[in-house]
């Protein structure tokens, strides 16, 4: 999955596809690199960031959709508005990624009921301003498990059908450094939810934490894509339905990669 941010305040490339055509090249361009289908947001989720209001996202999010569903591309749309959703599907999306799993707007889970489309679930515990303040956890593994339990057990009562839900760790939202690296390294614990499994690490924080020498700041967000790569073939290797990534043509190495290994085992 391939990440085209209609932002101008993304972490990583906030004002880079920031109009239609920029933004429509950038997710063909995703597609000739190797990705599969591509994610459209316009509202930055990075820690601190206030609310994009709901004309101004469907602005930059609905043409954008149309123009890279006209062009024969997959296309899921990231947000938390059952509007953007709805009107996205509309445009020709196929699927409705939704970093709250429907807590943000309560009309979310009746509009991807409606409109029949797979549903990613992520595990969030609040809006961007305060979510640093909630990744407070005993065992992160045991409790992100548990709690997108219960989300999916809601969006289901909500009239989701079940196979329509793909679940996410929600690494880097309410979550630390450490809080992310255990949850990758227990990612094959998250199949016990019995759904498929999308993993998004690409350029966030824990990775500059690691790659950050001792007493040296982490390295800039877009020089993080070697190690995005190298979760994305962990998360193959852990059995990922997809990995969602900024940068596809290390990621889409790093995936048959992990697959030829599989093969060869
Ligand atoms: N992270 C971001 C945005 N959308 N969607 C899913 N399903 N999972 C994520 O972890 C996720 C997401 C934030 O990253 P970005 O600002 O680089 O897009």
């Amino acid at each position: 999955m391939g990440v085209v941010n209609v932002t101008p305040d993304s972490f990583s490339d906030g004002g880079r596809w920031f109009d239609t055509t920029t933004a429509v090249k950038h997710g063909l361009h995703l597609v000739a690199e190797g990705a599969d289908l591509v994610d459209v947001g316009g509202e930055s989720t990075r820690p601190g960031a206030s609310r994009v209001d709901e004309a101004e996202e469907l602005r930059r999010v609905v043409p954008v959709v149309r123009g890279l569903a006209s062009e024969g591309v997959t296309v899921s749309v990231d947000t938390m508005r059952a509007r953007v959703a709805e009107q996205a599907v509309a445009a020709g999306a196929v699927l409705v990624n939704d970093v709250s799993g429907g807590l943000a707007d309560p009309d979310m889970i009746p509009a991807v009921a409606a409109a029949e489309v797979p549903f990613v679930v992520m595990h969030w515990r609040g809006f961007s301003e305060s979510m640093n303040s909630r990744a407070v956890y005993g065992d992160v593994v045991a409790e992100v498990l548990d709690e997108l339990r219960q989300r999916m057990d809601a969006v289901v009562a909500g009239g989701v059908a079940p196979e329509r839900i793909v679940i996410d760790p929600g690494l880097g939202f309410a979550k630390d450094a450490a809080h992310d690296l255990s949850l990758v390294a227990h990612l094959a614990g998250l199949h016990t939810l019995g759904r498929p499994l999308l993993v998004a690490a690409s350029r966030k924080r824990f990775l500059g934490h690691v790659l950050a020498g001792p007493g040296s700041a982490p390295p800039p967000a877009r020089e993080r894509d070697a190690a995005t790569a190298a979760v994305s073939a962990l998360s193959a290797s852990a059995g990922a339905w997809a990995v969602r990534v900024h940068e596809v043509r290390a990621t889409a190495d790093a995936v048959r990669v992990a697959r030829a290994v599989e093969g060869a085992a």
